[in-house]
């Protein structure tokens, strides 16, 4: 693949100067390990086997149950600890965890965030490691959460199971929630050779998609005892219905599956022919009424949905990811940072905090991997400049509440997830391939767990 000069300055980047010059690709990958580090450094020292850390009042936090940590930050970490050659920090962590996990927890857990976040951090963990121990505890949690889907009576999942009762709770569901495990099932499947975690995955996305309107279009809320959407908006690609798409897409290009791609294919070009509208130059999704493809108020999107842009340029319409990826520069170049919130008319802001959310980096990511196109990596580079000036504190990184102010105001969280994303895909996209990562088989679930692409003394990990 012919890449272009690196320091090629596209039209939106000329509209924000960089800080300093551009530094070579290892350069930045090294910036970028050592504020992980940095970041990491604050999670060990005030909240080291808590699921989170709050930096600025130095004190650990659970994230799925009150009164229990499953080590959840240790467990995002993972991999990146890995791929950044972070083996002392690597082995601290396998050590903590074959110590201390447990899933006999009586407590209610979200099964969307457990299988994204752990049973996907298990398996990566273990093709980083070769630890068996690791896939034993993805399996054993996915046999836990399994309920979700076996209790309902459409075989769309509920949203919560007690890890020691099996009880299931709330059976009102969205899309992201109902749709984002195909491809943490479907390798456990593979990998255990018991095909009942693949065809929960597969029965709760049937289940969905017979539900589409006529115009192949789907709502974003569904009540899985009921077998039925709740309202009629259609909100697609934004959050809660986002990560749906990604794992159809997903279940064809990691696992093969056709019925996977066709769905995607089919509701895709729903999405294109409703969805899209331009304005003042910029390609956004508006949200539309699923039965009517008609479009509904208020116009607005979330950062989250960002990630849109490489995902519809992975499923083949790369002009309509990158004008998607444009937009969202814009904003960037506007605001320094993407607040949560956006009027899309006007990119007026609607909720001006700052998650320290990945989208926008996910995207510049699977973009540049995909067209070698220099503008992702000298936009993300912005981006990370920017995410370093703003909110980086003395005790590791933080979200923000307001990205208006001067300086913007932090608030006192470090979401785990960052811990497995935003740095993971700018180390990466400034180190390339090395003999731990094939940029050239790579496949990550929607948290960024590397589930292929991953080497192990010179070799495919996951095979
Ligand atoms: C992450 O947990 C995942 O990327 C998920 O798909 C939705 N968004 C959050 C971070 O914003």
């Amino acid at each position: 693949m012919k890449r272009r000069s690196f320091l090629r300055a596209t039209a939106s980047a000329a509209a924000l100067p960089l800080i300093g010059a551009m530094p070579k690709p290892q350069a930045i990958a090294d910036q970028v390990r050592a504020e992980f580090l940095h970041a990491w450094q604050g999670y060990r020292r005030f909240a080291w086997g808590y699921d989170e850390v709050k930096p600025l009042s130095g004190v650990g936090s659970n994230f799925f149950v009150p009164a229990h940590s499953f080590g959840l930050s240790i467990i995002e970490a993972l991999d990146t600890l890995y791929l950044m050659e972070l083996d002392d920090e690597l082995h601290a962590c396998v050590e903590w965890l074959r110590a201390h996990v447990d899933f006999d927890i009586d407590g209610n857990v979200q099964m969307f965030e457990a299988v994204i976040r752990m049973v996907a951090g298990f398996l990566s963990g273990y093709y980083a490691t070769g630890e068996r121990f690791m896939l034993d505890a993805s399996r054993e949690l996915a046999d836990r959460l399994l309920p979700c889907f076996t209790k309902s009576p459409s075989g769309a999942p509920y949203r919560f199971a007690n890890l020691h009762t099996g009880a299931v709770s709330d059976p009102k569901s969205n899309l992201a929630e109902i749709g984002s495990n195909i491809l943490e099932f479907g390798d456990l499947s593979r990998l255990t050779g018991d095909p009942k975690y693949l065809n929960a995955s597969m029965r709760a996305y049937e289940t969905v998609i017979a539900k589409r309107s006529p115009l192949n279009l789907l709502g974003t809320n569904f009540d899985v005892e009921k077998g039925e959407f709740i309202g009629e908006d259609d909100v697609a690609p934004d959050e809660p219905a986002d990560s749906f798409y990604e794992y159809l897409w997903g279940g064809w290009q990691m696992l093969q599956i056709a019925q996977s791609r066709d769905s995607y294919r089919m509701l895709t070009d729903a999405m294109l022919k409703y969805k899209v509208v331009r304005i003042g130059g910029r390609l956004w999704f508006q949200p539309v009424n699923y039965r009517t493809g008609a479009a509904i108020r208020p116009t607005q999107l979330t950062e989250l949905s960002s990630f849109y842009a490489e995902l519809v340029a992975k499923g083949g319409n790369r002009d309509i990811g990158s004008a998607f990826y444009d937009s969202w520069t814009d904003v960037l170049d506007r605001y320094r940072l993407i607040p949560e919130v956006i009027d899309y008319t006007t990119l007026a802001i609607v909720d001006p905090a700052y998650g320290m959310r990945p989208e926008y980096p996910n995207s510049a990511f699977d973009l540049w991997f995909l067209t070698g196109d220099d503008n992702y990596r000298l936009t993300a580079y912005r981006y990370f400049q920017a995410l370093r000036a703003n909110c980086r504190v003395a005790n590791g990184y933080t979200v923000l509440t307001d990205v208006r102010t001067r300086p913007m105001t932090p608030g006192d969280h470090f979401p785990a997830y960052s811990f497995s994303e935003n740095f993971k895909y700018l180390y990466l996209m400034f180190s390339g391939s090395s003999d731990r990562f094939d940029s050239s088989t790579y496949y990550f679930n929607t948290e960024a767990k590397v589930l292929r692409g991953l080497l192990r003394n010179g070799k495919p990990a996951w095979v």
